[in-house]
């Protein structure tokens, strides 16, 4: 596919208010993490703008939407699936501009997931029960008891940029089909697909107010504005878990649920009897996928002693095949999201030397003697040698590295596997299946695959325990939270 134009090529990424494109104020810069040119400028929602979008989202939740029967709202989601999928060309175009990320994963797994999120709600919406009882009273008469589920009202969404469109419609998705109002706000590094997300909106007759878009940053400006709003309902949040934290502060003030997905630092466990190709090729998948910036990377591999040297040798020799550079150029690994977050995973690099690390592959910056050089461009890396208690192999670096150990033991493995406060994914392999339950069950992690790595179905729970996260996203998960449950108990 040849790289088509940005769309925002030219004119400013703007806000989407009360079904209405706001683009006067601030605006911030985009750049290009290929090679570091401006993309667009963006319009920064301040907090007038922001007390603007609560307000259109309460007052939405008063009006026609209010009263959508859920067939109209199914009907407008799979609109909005619909529509993604008429322009895609363009989400993907955008998604690769802002992300750097490879063509082929922007074609395969970005934008074909923001639809189907769309479409899986809208599903998941008929099949959706009650709970009713019938419950004995001393009179003899009896009483029946159930549950009817509310929306929770206006729901802010704040959302990472390492798998823009895919995390940011994981959220509004089940938010609009439980019938709430929603003000999302993408990061700062990714505005376009959410825009465009909001032109979809637009066209599809969403009434104003139902779905509005903030763009900004965190501390200081549209995103804190937006979970400090004493009028919002609830906050869905991807990101960081110091974001995470942040966030709860405010969430703290005026008693607001939370939803968090946060960081990980996940394990892959490779047993001697593993189908030795397929865990090398899924570790490679694990570690390196859109330049580590997954938050269900894997960053700890431990293999078993027997396999450990030649598991060690082939990953490199993996990593050493793979084509880094234009994510039009077939590269299977394209650049970080930018600079400064390069400075931060380099910064990882220089303090694994330090903490005695040996560098199997990578640990440094690629030349390409051209414009790529401008852009935020990192070796693939494997460690091997850190002490289990090395910072490098306790906290989320969220780049193309991982740390590989040896291990003696199953308990030896499931051991090292939960000594960290993370608990996102982990990957075990194994061809001993009864082996593959039982340490699966034994790994604290919201999601552990066995012989896999991010197969998908979005009916299952999804999210981390510890510092990953608190609650679940995903089918019945994501309705119950998106939802308020009132018990109505009626007198026979
Ligand atoms: P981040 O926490 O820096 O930013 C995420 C979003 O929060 C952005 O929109 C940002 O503008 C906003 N934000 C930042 N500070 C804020 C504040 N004080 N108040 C309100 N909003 C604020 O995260 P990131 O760098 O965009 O994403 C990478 C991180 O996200 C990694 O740690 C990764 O593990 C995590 N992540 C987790 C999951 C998951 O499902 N568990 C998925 C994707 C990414
Ligand atoms: O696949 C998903 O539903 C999901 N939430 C993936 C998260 C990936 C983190 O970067």
């Amino acid at each position: 596919m040849q790289p088509r134009p940005y769309p925002y090529t030219g004119r400013k990424i703007p806000c989407y208010i009360d079904g209405a494109f706001v683009d006067s104020g601030e605006v911030f810069e985009k750049f290009s993490p290929v090679d570091g040119s401006l993309l667009a400028l963006v319009a920064e929602a301040d907090r007038p703008l922001i007390d603007r979008a609560v307000a259109a989202a309460r007052a939405a939740l008063r009006g026609a939407w209010g009263h959508f029967t859920l067939a109209e709202r199914q009907d407008l989601l799979r609109r909005v699936a619909v529509g993604i999928e008429a322009r895609f060309d363009d989400f993907v175009a955008a998604e690769v501009a802002d992300t750097g990320k490879p063509l082929s994963h922007a074609l395969k797994v970005d934008i074909p997931r923001g639809a189907a999120n769309f479409r899986v709600f809208a599903d998941l919406m008929t099949a959706r029960g009650s709970e009713s009882f019938h419950t004995d009273t001393p009179d003899g008469r009896g009483a029946l008891n159930y549950v009817v589920d509310k929306p929770l009202g206006v729901v802010a969404v704040v959302s990472p940029w390492n798998l823009p469109l895919l995390l940011l419609s994981w959220k509004v998705a089940p938010a609009l089909a439980c019938g709430n109002t929603v003000i999302a706000k993408p990061s700062e590094e990714t505005p376009a697909t959410a825009t465009l997300l909001a032109e979809i909106m637009h066209e599809v007759g969403l009434p104003p107010g139902v779905f509005n878009l903030v763009h900004g940053f965190g501390p200081g400006s549209a995103g804190e504005y937006l979970v400090s709003h004493a009028d919002i309902d609830a906050i869905t949040f991807t990101g960081e878990t110091s974001t995470g934290s942040a966030i709860m502060k405010n969430a703290a003030v005026g008693l607001k649920p939370v939803s968090f997905e946060l960081g990980g630092k996940n394990a892959a466990v490779i047993f001697a009897d593993a189908d030795f190709e397929a865990a090398v090729a899924g570790t490679l998948r694990s570690v390196f996928s859109n330049c580590g910036q997954v938050c269900l990377c894997t960053e700890r591999v431990y293999v078993e002693r027997p396999i450990f040297e030649r598991f060690v040798g082939a990953l490199a020799d993996g990593a050493r095949l793979m084509k880094i550079g234009d994510p039009y150029d077939g590269a299977d690994m394209g650049p970080l999201i930018s600079q400064k977050h390069r400075e931060k995973v380099l910064g990882y690099y220089a303090l694994a030397r330090r903490e005695g690390g040996r560098f199997i592959i990578g640990g440094g910056v690629p030349e390409f003697g051209d414009t790529r050089d401008r852009g935020a461009f990192i070796d693939p890396t494997i460690i091997i040698g850190l002490h289990e208690e090395a910072r490098c192999v306790k906290e989320e670096i969220f780049g193309p590295v991982c740390h590989i150990a040896p291990f003696d033991s199953e308990a030896e493995a499931i051991d090292l596997a939960n000594a960290t406060r993370y608990g996102l994914a982990a990957a075990v392999w194994t061809s001993d299946l009864a082996r593959g339950h039982r340490v699966a069950r034994a790994v604290d992690a919201g999601v552990v695959w066995v012989n896999e790595w991010f197969l998908r179905d979005l009916r299952t729970p999804f999210g981390g325990i510890r510092m990953s996260g608190i609650g679940r996203e995903g089918g019945q998960h994501s309705l119950t939270f998106y939802s308020e449950t009132t018990n109505i108990c009626v007198k026979y």
